[in-house]
């Protein structure tokens, strides 16, 4: 056994040139051997292990190798240490007025309840702007989420599409028939001797 040292109070081991970068030194009778930190290889412990190696990110992400560890970068729709858990657009629910939101792994979509329009269901729809909304002898509002239908006196109905027959209440004097309505108007067929629209005037 060799000692070093002004007092030859170190002992001359192989270790003592210091070989292993980053690790820690063994001898082994005259040899040495290394005993690598973590993240480090090689007889020296002179390598970084490259920690991507093994393509640990998921769903395409890209992966930076660190000391003894590794870091991915997610695409957009993608997180966790991995990228391994998908990010549901939808948690954040997006969608006004009660729209339904479906989930499209990066993205969503709003499925809108009837009076709403755009992406997240945000706009009212003008249903006045569509044709047949009403009846074209009714009067469309628009309202906000919404719209409402006017009926003249002889329509019906949420959109005064139901006529509604004004014969029903006999309106014809006199024995008169009422043979037809519509809009608004009744037709009265007159016995003789009686005439006017709801056969009212005696004629002789
Ligand atoms: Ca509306």
């Amino acid at each position: 056994m060799y000692r070093l040292g002004r007092l030859c109070d170190t002992e001359l081991t192989p270790c003592n040139s210091g070989p292993c970068s980053f690790g820690t030194c063994v001898t082994n009778g005259s040899a040495w051997t290394c005993v690598c930190s973590p993240g480090w290889t090689g007889v020296q412990c002179k390598d970084g292990i490259n920690e991507c190696l093994s393509n640990p990110c998921l769903n395409a992400g890209v992966c930076t190798d660190g000391i003894n560890e590794y870091r991915c970068t997610c695409l957009t729709g993608f997180t966790g240490t991995n990228c391994e858990i998908a990010v549901n657009p939808c948690t954040s629910a997006p969608c006004q007025h009660n729209g339904t939101c479906i989930n499209q792994v990066s993205s969503f979509l709003c499925a809108c309840p009837a009076g709403w329009t755009g992406v997240t269901c945000e706009s009212d729809i003008n249903e006045c702007a569509t044709a047949d909304a009403c009846h074209p002898n009714a009067t469309c509002v628009n309202t906000i989420g919404s719209y409402q239908c006017i009926c003249p006196s002889w329509l019906t109905g949420p959109q005064c599409y139901t006529t509604i027959d004004l014969c029903a209440s006999n309106p014809c004097q006199n024995n008169g028939s009422c043979i037809y309505s519509y809009g608004g108007i009744v037709t009265c067929l007159c016995p003789s001797g009686f005439t006017g629209t709801y056969c009212q005037v005696c004629s002789f």
